[in-house]
């Protein structure tokens, strides 16, 4: 496999380190090929939104962290691109909201998942659930291999975390009444809309924000369950797309990228 070298002080840097990191866990089984693909998406939405984190997904981060710290059970699951970008965090994540970390993984072979689960547990991870034939149990109506989960953590959970997902899975949690927190650059996506609570941010910048989240809120549980009673997941999805709206017609005036001066005008 060959690897660049990206010059510091190329205009686009930071998003081709990011690139890279994708490439070389995909080189080594752990992020599959579609997940190339995703990532492009993911990076075309990126644009739109301005490759910063907006105060929408920061309203939903605060709001996820409530949420991961009043549940029961907690339950992060991790899939090929999350693995790849986030490893450190979703352990520290994991920590901090005493939650539990689940593989399920759409393109499902035992291999990606002792990859995956090697990754997080040098990341120190104690436990990594649904690997083999611990995701014994089902989600019904789920036609996809996302289907098979482990009875100790998803089946069981009342939140999870879905970073980076393809629609279907979202949909039938919420109908078995979980709540399901989902980070998604694609704020039109069928995950974006179908989950309880929905970050419009790349999980690259919303991951370490949410774990900074929790350690604030950890200690004031009062100001959690404040900040759910204040959430409406439809208006904050709604902002998120009237932010890229907006942007875009600044864009179309000025038939130019917008400037940091022009992000003063956001939402
Ligand atoms: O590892 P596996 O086998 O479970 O497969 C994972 C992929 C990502 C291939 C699978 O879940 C898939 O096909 O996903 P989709 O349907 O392409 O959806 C991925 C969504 O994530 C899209 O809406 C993208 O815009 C979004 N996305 C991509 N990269 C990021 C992202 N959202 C947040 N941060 C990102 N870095």
């Amino acid at each position: 496999m060959t690897s660049i070298k990206i010059p510091p002080e190329h205009p686009r840097a930071e998003s081709l380190r990011i690139r890279e990191k994708i490439v070389k866990h995909h080189h080594k089984g752990v992020v599959a090929t579609a997940g190339l693909i995703a990532h492009g998406r993911g990076e075309a939405f990126d644009y739109l939104i301005g490759e910063k984190t907006t105060k929408p997904a920061l309203n939903a981060i605060k709001t996820a962290a409530a949420t991961l710290l009043t549940a029961e059970k907690t339950v992060i699951s991790v899939n090929g691109n999350t693995a790849a970008l986030v490893t450190q965090e979703i352990v520290r994540l994991a920590n901090v909201t005493k939650a539990k970390i689940e593989l399920n993984l759409f393109y499902r072979s035992l291999e990606r998942e002792l990859k995956i689960k090697e990754l997080l547990e040098k990341a120190g991870a104690d436990e990594v659930l649904g690997v083999g034939e611990d995701a014994s149990a089902r989600i019904p109506e789920l036609g996809s291999e996302r289907r098979r989960v482990d009875p100790r953590g998803i089946l069981v959970a009342d939140v999870v975390l879905v970073p980076l997902e393809d629609g279907d899975r979202t949909e039938a949690l919420v109908k078995m009444g979980k709540k399901v927190i989902a980070i998604d650059l694609n704020p039109l996506s069928r995950t974006a809309q179908k989950a309880t609570i929905t970050i419009v941010d790349n999980v690259v910048r919303a991951t370490p924000k949410l774990v900074e989240t929790s350690g604030k809120l950890k200690q004031n549980l009062k100001k959690c369950h404040e900040i759910l009673l204040n959430f409406e997941n439809k208006k904050n999805l709604g902002e998120s797309i009237t932010l890229i709206k907006e942007r875009l017609s600044r864009l179309a005036e000025k038939g130019e990228y917008i400037t940091s001066e022009d992000e003063k005008h956001e939402l």
